[in-house]
């Protein structure tokens, strides 16, 4: 990449003379738009949940669900200031449903998934069809489908709510309406998603033109029974212990078109090699407690020490290494399958020296 051109004041006055017609010199801007590595505004961040709780929980006396439509506190990167995004891809928050509360149905162009973070048996409903929620659990609402969220129980539920806005909104595809009753009507019983798609099995004859799972809840007791038996076999990769991506049973690609989503277990004691791949990852810790390093592009060093329940942001391209105090399992998401399905998606596994070169 050779030098940025001097701006003479010859070439001041031509390129005044051209704004009025909307021109510009690319000249002047060709580093600024094609850049030699990633430089995302993304930066880490931690929210630790016995921080962000106490404010969650006066949210439920501020408002109810129903005035907010969706009680949430925006988990929002102070990298990214007022833009309501947690990377630069993707929208993140806290969501509170008190017991006997519905936030009412509507449907909107973005895909959102849950990730059950505290409380049992509140339930969201997608489709025509409810599903109740336990910790652990992801839990999906694809794009332009109505959907209710209640809590039947007696105590109070949080989930994070993981949205693809800032990707609908690039594109300027937002569409949303509300539904006009509080709750949608229900035309199967809770489960049947899970019973008819979910259980290696698919009706025959099944087809669809979504490009979202038909499984919307994949409850986490199966998924840590599936890391419990596969951690038998001590196989650990070095960047990422034993990683899982959920996937849709119709074809084996991401479960949401827009989001990729994970769990990870990491045994007690290990160090991951450091790791960097373009996507941005928000994490949140289900068991165990541990620590992430990640080192910016800026070549700033920040490491958090989170457990359980915690929520962090891991900026595309930065590296990376966990450690693991306790067994740990680890839920995260980000916008790899709309990085993959362009062809954009690297990344990059460490050693010594590439981690300390970066
Ligand atoms: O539950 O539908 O955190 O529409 C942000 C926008 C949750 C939801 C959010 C939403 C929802």
């Amino acid at each position: 990449m050779h030098t940025q051109p001097e701006i003479t004041p010859e070439r001041q006055a031509y390129y005044d003379r051209m704004a009025p017609q909307h021109l510009a010199p690319l000249w002047e801007r060709l580093r600024g738009l094609i850049k030699k590595e990633p430089q995302p505004k993304t930066q880490p961040v931690h929210w630790r949940y016995d921080d962000v709780r106490p404010f969650l929980m006066e949210s439920g006396q501020v408002i109810t669900a129903k005035e907010a439509e969706r009680r949430v506190l925006i988990l929002e990167n102070p990298g990214l200031p007022g833009q309501s995004r947690a990377t630069s891809t993707m929208y993140a928050g806290l969501q509170l449903i008190l017991p006997g509360e519905v936030a009412p149905a509507h449907r909107h162009s973005q895909s959102a998934l849950r990730f059950v973070i505290e409380g049992k048996d509140a339930y969201t409903a997608v489709d025509g069809e409810k599903t109740y929620m336990r910790p652990g659990d992801f839990v999906i609402t694809p794009s332009w489908t109505w959907h209710d969220h209640g809590n039947e129980s007696d105590q109070p539920m949080v989930w994070m709510d993981g949205l693809d806005v800032p990707v609908v909104e690039i594109l300027d595809c937002q569409f949303a309406e509300g539904y006009p009753e509080d709750r949608q009507i229900l035309s199967r019983p809770a489960g049947d998603s899970l019973a008819r798609y979910g259980a290696g099995l698919m009706p025959v004859g099944f087809e669809t033109r979504s490009r979202t799972s038909p499984i919307f809840n994949y409850p986490y007791e199966r998924t840590r029974e599936a890391l419990s038996t596969m951690a038998k076999t001590q196989d650990w990769d070095p960047c990422h212990g034993l990683m899982l991506r959920y996937v849709n049973p119709v074809d084996g690609d991401w479960a949401m078109p827009t989001m990729g989503t994970f769990m990870q277990l990491l045994p007690k004691g290990l160090k991951t090699v450091p790791y960097r791949s373009t996507d941005a990852m928000v994490v949140s810790p289900v068991e165990g407690k541990g620590r992430t390093t990640i080192t910016t592009a800026d070549g700033r060093v920040t490491s958090f020490d989170w457990q359980a329940r915690d929520v962090f942001v891991i900026p595309g391209w930065a590296w990376h290494t966990h450690e693991a105090a306790d067994e740990v399992v680890l839920f995260s998401f980000s916008d790899r399958p709309v990085q993959d399905k362009l062809g954009l998606w690297r990344e990059m596994r460490g050693n010594a020296s590439s981690a300390a070169a970066s």
